[in-house]
């Protein structure tokens, strides 16, 4: 069963965001009542803002058993259209008041319903949810996250992190991907303790969550720990609200060594590293009671196996992760070919990241094997797909889409155009607004260099790594 705590109620808060808050009790009603409305269905979406309909609505799906889709509320048309089409969901369950998929029937969710369906065992094997993430090339994939997944993943987490019906986590990520709902809503109310999620993310939010709400534990990606850092150097009292926290912990992308040192210089914290991916959930975790070095993600959760494969003549120790276990997706919905390119025959799943082990088997992350994926803000997102977005703008002759460091964003994405004969240099904030549009606003290039033509090599392929001002 994925949430004991439904089952038997027990007293005070599951759930906090902004500023509604709702019991075991009230969360049990009014997620039953969403499960009795989508039994039956093949697939439902949400539209998931940061609201507590959100959750409810998740919630009450997976006590129906029906998979769960979480769609981006800021989706531009183009993303939209296509993860719809993909995955066809019955109907998308909405905040009242709050947009909706254009054109797709639309079902409330309310918060004062009574249902009485329960929660009850279902089939570990069964999907429970398809979260959309992006590949190198061609619109993002919808990743089949089972059951069994979920349940072993939050449990294997929570025997890393000492993590209990008495910890209240609190965050700001967003709700449709699996740090912010997997992890940082499900995985609270899988325990019986209390998620509490700001709404939107900012530091004074933070500091009085740990001050007022007795948050124990912060889940963030890098460039909040960062924001952070800074709000803590200008402001003693967020510095001493971040002391209070029983683990901050860092995931979805890089923390830099230099800004887990400034944290606990600022705060006494020493931040803990996790690293995940959408396709395999959390596969290592530096414990609560462990070494929390910084640049290193600790070792395999329990029941997950890793190795490194190495590259082809490498001898410094690099190696491919590959990671096999319960934690694994059953596929990409609709893509067998890709499933298959990444989940070799004998159950293992190629990460694409590049990686070294220290003596006593922690995994440190040392890069990535595609040089067209682009960590930004925590948010993954392919080249291929925003060169794609590109090319549909009139002005737009060629595009290549690379990544470049950024202080706040770990990187940003930069585009690199060369525009169409006759036309004019098109303002870049209209190349933006494209992206944004057909997208989503976090895909938009935040640098765009005008170039009369692109670096390619003999067969015609752009040399991105000439790519350089
Ligand atoms: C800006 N905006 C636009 C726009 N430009 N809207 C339309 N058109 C344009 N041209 C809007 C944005 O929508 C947003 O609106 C606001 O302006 C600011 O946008 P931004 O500049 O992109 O936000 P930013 O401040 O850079 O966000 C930083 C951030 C965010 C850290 C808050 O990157 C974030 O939430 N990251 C979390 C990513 C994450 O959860 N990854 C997990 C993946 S799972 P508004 O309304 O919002 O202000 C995974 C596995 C694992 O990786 O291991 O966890
Ligand atoms: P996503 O596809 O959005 O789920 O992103 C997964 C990717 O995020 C992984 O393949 C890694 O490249 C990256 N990632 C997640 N956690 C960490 C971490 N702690 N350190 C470095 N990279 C990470």
């Amino acid at each position: 069963m994925l949430f004991p705590a439904l089952a038997d109620p027990p007293p005070g808060i599951a759930l906090r965001v902004g500023e509604r808050a709702m019991t075991y009790t009230q969360l049990r009603h009014a997620a039953s009542a969403v499960a009795e409305q989508v039994r039956g269905s093949e697939r439902v979406a949400v539209w998931a803002v940061p609201s507590i309909h959100t959750v409810v609505g998740v919630v009450g799906a997976l006590i129906a058993g029906v998979p769960v889709i979480p769609l981006n509320p800021k989706s531009g048309e183009r993303e939209l259209a296509h993860i719809l089409d993909d995955s066809e969901p019955g109907v998308v369950l909405t905040t009242p008041g709050e947009a909706s998929a254009p054109g797709r029937p639309r079902l409330d969710v309310d918060l004062s319903a009574i249902g009485t369906m329960l929660p009850a065992e279902q089939d570990p094997q069964r999907p429970a949810m398809i979260v959309y993430t992006s590949g190198t090339t061609g619109p993002p994939k919808g990743a089949i996250l089972p059951r069994r997944a979920l349940a072993t993943n939050l449990d294997a987490l929570a025997a890393a992190w000492e993590w209990t019906h008495d910890d209240v986590v609190v965050h700001a990520l967003p709700l449709f991907h699996v740090h912010g709902l997997v992890i940082g809503m499900l995985g609270p109310l899988r325990r019986g303790g209390r998620a509490h999620h700001l709404g939107r993310f900012s530091p004074e939010g933070v500091a009085t969550a740990f001050e007022d709400d007795a948050a124990t534990m912060l889940f963030a990606v890098p460039t909040m720990h960062r924001r952070l850092a800074d709000a803590a150097q200008a402001d003693r009292r967020i510095a001493r609200a971040l002391s209070r926290a029983r683990l901050l912990v860092s995931g979805s992308a890089a923390l830099p060594a230099s800004e887990h040192e400034r944290i606990e210089r600022l705060t006494g914290q020493r931040v803990v590293e996790r690293y995940g991916m959408t396709e395999t959930l959390m596969n290592t975790a530096v414990h609560a009671g462990g070494d929390r070095r910084p640049g290193a993600v600790g070792p395999p959760l329990d029941g997950v196996e890793l190795k490194l494969k190495a590259e082809d003549g490498d001898a410094g120790g690099i190696g491919e992760i590959l990671v096999r276990g319960p934690n694994l997706f059953l596929g990409y919905l609709n893509r067998p070919d890709a499933t298959a390119e990444a989940l070799d025959a004998d159950g293992w799943f190629h990460t694409g990241d590049l990686a070294t082990l220290d003596p006593d088997g922690y995994v440190r992350i040392v890069g990535r094997r595609a040089t067209d994926l682009i960590k930004s803000g925590g948010f993954k997102i392919g080249a291929g797909e925003i060169e794609n977005a590109l090319l549909e703008h009139p002005a737009v002759a060629e595009v290549a889409v690379t990544g470049e460091p950024d202080e706040d964003l770990g990187e940003r994405i930069v585009a690199w155009i060369v525009v169409r004969d006759g036309r004019p240099r098109p303002q870049r904030s209209d190349l933006q607004d494209h992206v944004a549009r057909l997208l989503t606003p976090h895909k938009r290039p935040r640098v765009v260099h005008f170039v009369d033509a692109l670096p390619r090599n003999a067969l015609g392929k752009v040399q991105k790594r000439k790519l350089v001002v």
